[in-house]
């Protein structure tokens, strides 16, 4: 029999979905993988971002979806990647991020989570604050070889509860919260 979903998760992204679908497990909501490349606009605002790849989802979709979008900002580069945190991974990766931190590390994640149906959009924001480590450690996906989450010593690549702490975590519980209300 085929599944019936609660709602999709627009992404090119596995890791990103396998985290998002373990999350809102949680919550009791049976989320789908809508397994899809969008085109990012450019812009220095994550939400814009994430809100114009919600729009294209539902467009494609016709059902009920949600989008992630993720930003690493390094305090002493002025937020660098921050909007541009995919196309940085892809062309100088954690070993290009490390070589351009020197001395002060603190770092923050922010993930926005954009919902879209026919009635309305939404979103929603959170950050886990941190440090750039001094060298790439752990199972490798995305920034999390070198991001050290607050009162941590260890990289989220290294962590078990990452999904307990993360900055997907927190956005994805203000969503919940919001999508059980309504
Ligand atoms: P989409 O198709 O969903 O846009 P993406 O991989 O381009 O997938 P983002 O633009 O949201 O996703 O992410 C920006 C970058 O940050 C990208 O290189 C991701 O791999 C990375 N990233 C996002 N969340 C992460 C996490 O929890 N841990 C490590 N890296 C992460």
């Amino acid at each position: 029999m085929p599944q019936s979903f609660d709602l999709f998760f627009a992404s090119s992204n596995q890791h990103k979905f396998s985290e998002a679908k373990k999350i809102l497990d949680e919550f009791g909501i049976n989320l789908g993988f809508f397994k899809c490349n969008l085109e990012e606009i450019q812009s220095d605002s994550l939400k814009e971002i994430a809100k114009h790849k919600a729009t294209q989802a539902f467009d494609k979709l016709r059902k009920p979806v949600i989008v992630e979008d993720d930003g690493l900002f390094i305090e002493s580069l002025n937020g660098f990647p921050g909007p541009y945190s995919s196309y940085v991974f892809k062309t100088i990766g954690n070993k290009g991020i490390i070589n351009l931190v020197k001395q002060k590390r603190k770092a923050k994640f922010v993930s926005i989570i954009s919902y879209h149906d026919k009635y309305s959009q939404i979103s929603f924001e959170s950050k886990v604050n941190g440090m750039i480590s001094k060298k790439i450690s752990g199972k490798d996906w995305g920034y999390d070889p070198i991001f050290i989450p607050s009162k941590f010593k260890k990289t989220f690549a290294q962590l078990e509860n990452k999904n307990e702490i993360s900055h997907r975590f927190k956005a994805l519980k203000k969503f919940a919260n919001w999508y059980l209300d309504n």
